[in-house]
């Protein structure tokens, strides 16, 4: 059964599900969903995604939105396939919990403003706040110092291997340093650097950008 991914590959959130879904190597379609037609807020849409975002995805009978709800779910169901993502007790997969919701709201709820702000509202011909940028800058700034500091006692987040928390990341760090020119917040941090050097070389990650045809 091919898993179906609705969204745009060039999308960040779609892009978590699908670096998953290649780490463990299972076969996908991607239904492209174009999101400056607005394609995300149609009615046969809605019915997958209710809030009008992408991803959603179909895997046979199962319906399934969220990203992150979705990673869990193929990281789970394929947990002997390809590298452990989940953690082997119970305690590890707390700390990749811990580290999937910092990653959700402490650093790329910051990303998505800075791409709103600087990106979107931009080629939609309107002036970004380059007030609210700046101070979003100025947070991410922090919030990347504490992984500098976490990322000096292991080299993934949640210790020596790579786990969906380090995965979940991916596609917001690259937003980071590709399309907003703010690759200096990472390469700065020696520790950061060195762990983004390690997770954008996995052969899941760059078999994901030359699909995107980045
Ligand atoms: N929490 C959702 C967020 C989904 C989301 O924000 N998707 C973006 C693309 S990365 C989107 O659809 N943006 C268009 C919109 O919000 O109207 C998830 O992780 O799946």
């Amino acid at each position: 059964m091919v898993v179906k991914v609705y969204g745009s590959m060039r999308a960040a959130c779609p892009q978590r599900v699908l670096a998953c879904l290649l780490e463990k190597e299972v076969d996908f379609d991607i239904i492209h969903i174009d999101l400056d037609a607005g394609e995300h807020k149609r009615p046969d849409f809605l019915v997958r995604q209710p809030f009008g975002q992408v991803p959603a995805i179909e895997d046979g009978d199962l319906k399934l939105y969220e990203s992150r709800a979705i990673i869990r779910y193929y990281a789970a169901k394929y947990e002997d396939r390809g590298p452990n993502l989940l953690g082997k007790t119970l305690e590890e997969r707390a700390v990749i919990d811990q580290w999937m919701d910092v990653e959700a709201h402490n650093f790329s709820d910051l990303v998505r403003i800075l791409v709103f702000q600087l990106i979107v509202l931009p080629r939609m011909g309107k002036p970004g706040d380059l007030a609210l940028a700046h101070s979003c800058e100025k947070k991410l700034e922090k919030v990347l110092d504490v992984y500098e500091q976490s990322l000096s006692k292991s080299s993934y987040l949640t210790g020596d291997t790579f786990s969906l928390a380090d995965l979940s990341h991916l596609p917001c760090v690259r937003y980071l340093m590709d399309e907003l020119q703010m690759g200096h917040l990472v390469t700065e941090r020696k520790n950061v650097n060195a762990w983004w050097e390690k997770i954008s070389n996995r052969p899941a990650w760059k078999k994901l950008l030359t699909l995107a045809g980045y």
